[in-house]
């Protein structure tokens, strides 16, 4: 039997599963977008190779130079498919109210109708790849599976490096009889009798639609990440954090690291930054101060449940990085440097070296010349960047030499701080933590970020990003800040994470940073840490606890004492800002807002007044 079938054979007879439901999905999508091959992946080596030389054949990917990167590829996407589609985005929830105020909402029935039309004879000349995927262990106590059916080998070939994919896990959905979630996606650029290919196949139209009570996935029209890889945002956030309310977990779009002071003790630090605010980094963080170590469970998604112990148990369901490239260097992020170094790679929309490499803004030693993303030629006295500022690398997690062992532990990591965090250029201080857990997730609710170049808009626009998780929520958002206060109600408080909210990017009236960021940032978790064992003093504010003078180390550090003071300023004034601005954000969500959150924004207020 071959793992390719012409579509006009028996398919189920020689698809390499008898699970029902996975055969009928296949045969459903098969028929009504047409593909000439249907390729049941296994997730083999053979198998990447076959379709990294496809790639390699129809121009979408570029061999790296092997002496440099090995088993490496360079794709450029079309310039008009760089990012996530916010408003592209839909949770086609049965009832209007489960979507929320911050979600586009389409009447389930119409949105199918609408997508068949599109999905019709839409794999026309293209293979359909059958993706068998668990997110998180496949010996997890209730293994989290998915198949994806995608028109892409792009697509195809980046699930491989991003989710544990193959024939041991169609096995096993087989074997278990299990439900899956049923993902779906197209190009949507079918080719005629004879019609050549185009480096990155995609549509002018868009649409990234979750069905959450259905637990499946309809994507169509963009071949990029987020957008395409279904396991990660649309399954592992979106439909995730529907299965987790409904059964009492959290599916959060969180880094998970493992931090060792000195002495040896062990703390494990969940965090919550939006797109493009520093999760990879600190993740993968090299730190700055002695003594102390950093190892990384996980870069983008955290699933976290209550254990039998009553703490909160974190998993990293992902296998891959997708890591922003622009920025990336052996300073800020050497453990991502040589994570891309050992090979294995798929760099999309950087710049393609004369040589055979890659190189982005930010990188060391640039190119005398380069091919931009966009295929120009650049110099480095170009007037435009040679790449994307949502340029990605995807990268095997096992290539990490800083991954933590309990990375493969499907219990998991108990968490001890979670952090939340966003890009202000002013008003939120370095850190400060919550008083407790319906403070934190005030903290959380309120979170704000200035935009950036991961979803498509406007970029440096402060706005409400709720625990990071403003485009991932895949339900109604009062109710997902509800969900948030229960958890901490229905559980001892004094065994769950304490929370934190950290700021690297506040700025100085030059406009420079205040705070250097990186591995400096290993200040900041020692002194987390020294709050939680209760050696670190701080100093209530009206917004919450701030290091005490002295309290955060700065040896060695060459900042001065007032950026320091500037760094961790509670400013009144500013904060006073922000209150017409909450109350209009909590306002949106009416009597789904859970009234301990009015009560929190109550406080703030009355601790503002009284300063
Ligand atoms: P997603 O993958 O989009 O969810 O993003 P992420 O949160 O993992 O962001 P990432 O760590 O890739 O960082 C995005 C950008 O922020 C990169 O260009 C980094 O160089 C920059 N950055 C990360 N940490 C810091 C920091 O501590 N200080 C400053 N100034 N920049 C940082
Ligand atoms: C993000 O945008 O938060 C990402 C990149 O992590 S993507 O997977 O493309 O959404
Ligand atoms: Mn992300």
């Amino acid at each position: 039997m071959t793992a390719t079938q012409d579509r006009t054979t028996d398919q189920n007879a020689s698809a390499p599963t008898t699970h029902q439901g996975v055969l009928d999905f296949v045969a459903e999508v098969a028929a009504l977008t047409q593909p000439d091959r249907i390729h049941w992946c296994t997730g083999s080596d053979e198998e990447w190779t076959e379709l990294t030389d496809a790639l390699v054949g129809t121009g979408t990917f570029t061999r790296l130079d092997p002496a440099i990167k090995p088993n490496s590829f360079y794709a450029a996407s079309d310039p008009i498919d760089v990012a996530r589609v916010e408003d592209r985005t839909y949770i086609c929830s049965v009832d209007e109210k489960d979507c929320g105020p911050t979600n586009n909402w389409m009447d389930p029935n119409e949105m199918k109708d609408l997508m068949r039309g599109l999905y019709a004879g839409c794999m026309k000349g293209r293979t359909m790849y059958v993706i068998p995927f668990v997110m998180g262990h496949l010996e997890a106590e209730k293994p989290m599976f998915g198949v994806e059916l995608t028109d892409s080998a792009y697509v195809t070939a980046s699930m491989r490096v991003m989710a544990r994919m193959g024939s041991h896990v169609l096995d096993k959905i087989t074997e278990l009889d299990a439900p899956f979630v049923q993902a779906i996606h197209s190009v949507g650029m079918p080719l005629a009798e004879g019609q050549a290919d185009v480096r990155w196949p995609c549509n002018d139209t868009k649409y990234i639609v979750q069905f959450p009570e259905e637990r499946a996935i309809w994507s169509f029209g963009s071949g990029y990440g987020g957008n395409a890889l279904l396991g990660k945002k649309c399954y592992a956030l979106r439909i995730a954090s529907v299965m987790a309310r409904d059964e009492g977990w959290l599916a959060e779009h969180m880094l998970i690291l493992k931090l060792t002071s000195p002495q040896g003790v062990t703390k494990y630090v969940a965090a919550a930054f939006p797109s493009a605010c520093g999760k990879t980094n600190l993740a993968m963080l090299k730190p700055t101060i002695p003594g102390w170590k950093v190892e990384s469970i996980g870069d983008d998604i955290a699933w976290m449940r209550i254990g039998e112990d009553g703490r909160l148990w974190a998993v990293n369901p992902e296998y891959g990085f997708f890591g922003v490239a622009p920025g990336t260097n052996e300073h800020t992020n050497p453990h991502a440097m040589s994570t891309i170094n050992k090979g294995n790679s798929v760099f999309t929309n950087v710049a393609l070296t004369e040589d055979g490499d890659v190189w982005w803004e930010g990188l060391e030693n640039p190119p005398a010349k380069a091919t931009s993303w966009k295929g120009e030629e650049w110099t480095p006295e170009s007037d435009f960047d040679s790449s994307h500022p949502n340029s990605r690398y995807c990268t095997p997690i096992k290539q990490c030499d800083i991954l933590a062992p309990e990375f493969d532990d499907p219990r998991g990591v108990p968490i001890d701080a979670i952090l939340f965090g966003g890009r202000r250029k002013t008003t939120v201080p370095l850190v400060f933590e919550a008083r407790d857990w319906a403070h934190g997730t005030f903290l959380g609710a309120t979170l704000s970020s200035e935009t950036t170049a991961a979803a498509v808009g406007a970029v440096g626009v402060v706005r409400r990003d709720p625990m990071a998780m403003l485009p991932f929520i895949g339900y109604n958002a009062g109710d997902y800040f509800s969900h948030w206060i229960n958890v901490g109600k229905n559980n001892d408080e004094a065994k769950l994470p304490r929370i934190f909210y950290v700021n690297w990017f506040r700025r100085d009236a030059e406009g420079g940073f205040l705070w250097p960021g990186f591995g400096e940032n290993s200040r900041v978790l020692k002194w987390v840490v020294e709050r939680i064992d209760g050696q670190a003093a701080a100093v209530e504010t009206p917004i919450g606890r701030v290091p005490a003078p002295g309290s955060l180390d700065i040896d060695g550090l060459d900042l001065t004492p007032e950026d320091l003071e500037a760094a961790l300023a509670v400013d009144v004034d500013e904060w006073q800002a922000e209150i017409p601005q909450i109350q209009e954000w909590f306002e949106k969500f009416g009597d789904d807002l859970p009234a301990v959150l009015w009560t929190e924004l109550d406080g703030l207020k009355a601790r503002l007044e009284a300063s």
